[in-house]
């Protein structure tokens, strides 16, 4: 099947940087995507954007460009419940990719089996309303019980100002809840703000909650460096990652969100994605626990040595 390209959508770095920063052995990128390719494995027809086709290979290669070991690749909402393309990246991985998947109330428990089999080990409820359609709680939280078992969590993805009304199916949720790139704080409000306060409070009450501390590019206004060649990106997300890190360093993911749904303005070089590590997890001890221990925790527990 032939897919256009949403107009406007930009392709990944077609030459990303060598980063600076040696990440330690055995670095997890916890945070990135397969698109198709859509020849092989077609969008859903629910899909908010048809990207361009990033493929598991291109994936490999970059994390091999950027030092890292290993990858988890996370349900993009164009491929809908159709995890195939997840799952063919996963087996193809030689055991270095772990899944995050989508499904509905209706998946099968065979169909949950195999998935895990593959290696996916949590599932998404996105809620941001550009990208999916509504899914009831009810329903979300019956997808919850049912993969729980399997020892799978919750990966949740929303915006800032939706954090009040999910605040009680957050807390309900009945395993690990992963929160992508902080919950979408909006950096041009104060780091010790309401709005950002609510946030550190769910993780502070509920030792559960863990975030992944993504996304600078998707959050800054400040942007990216204005001339070629310069390291120095994305400062005003700083302080909302390096607090998050600081007060919960056990608890923490970091991925390059490769390759970038839905960014309109710039294409992030992911060398200098890497180079952002340093400026929030400042310490050699704070970028291990974030790159190394936790992930391991989390997708590889049988493999983790902390
Ligand atoms: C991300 C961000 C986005 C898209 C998706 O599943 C997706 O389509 O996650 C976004 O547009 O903010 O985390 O990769």
């Amino acid at each position: 099947m032939e897919f256009q390209m949403t107009p406007g959508w930009l392709p990944f770095h077609p030459n990303p940087s060598t980063p600076r920063l040696r990440v330690p052995p055995g670095a997890v990128d916890a945070h990135c995507h397969v698109f198709g390719p859509g020849a092989q494995f077609p969008y859903a027809p629910e899909r908010k954007y048809t990207p361009c086709d990033a493929s598991k290979d291109q994936l490999f290669a970059l994390r091999d460009r950027l030092g890292f070991a290993r990858n988890v690749i996370v349900q993009a909402t164009c491929h809908g419940s159709d995890n195939r393309a997840l799952v063919d990246a996963l087996v193809h991985s030689d055991g270095r990719a772990r899944g995050v998947a989508t499904v509905r109330r209706d998946v099968a428990d065979d169909a949950l089996r195999a998935m895990h089999g593959a290696g996916v080990r949590g599932v998404r409820f996105n809620f941001v309303k550009r990208l999916v359609d509504f899914t009831p709680k009810d329903e979300l939280m019956e997808i919850a019980a049912r993969t729980a078992p399997l020892g799978w969590h919750v990966v949740v993805y929303f915006e800032a100002q939706d954090l009040p009304e999910l605040w009680d199916f957050f807390t309900a949720l009945p395993t690990t809840v992963v929160v992508d790139h902080m919950g979408r704080p909006d950096v041009r409000k104060p780091v010790d703000g309401p709005e950002f306060e609510l946030f550190v409070r769910l993780m502070r009450e509920h030792p559960n909650v863990w975030s992944k501390v993504s996304c600078p590019e998707r959050l800054s206004v400040s942007g990216p460096p204005a001339l070629d060649g310069e390291r120095d990106a994305y400062r005003d997300v700083v302080p909302f990652a390096r607090r998050i890190v600081e007060t919960f360093p056990d608890r923490v993911l970091w991925g390059t969100d490769w390759p970038h749904p839905n960014l309109k303005d710039h294409m992030p070089d992911d060398g200098l994605l890497v180079d952002f590590i340093p400026h929030i997890a400042p310490t050699a001890e704070l970028q291990r626990k974030l790159l190394v221990d936790n992930p391991m925790r989390l997708y590889w527990p049988e493999q983790a040595s902390r």
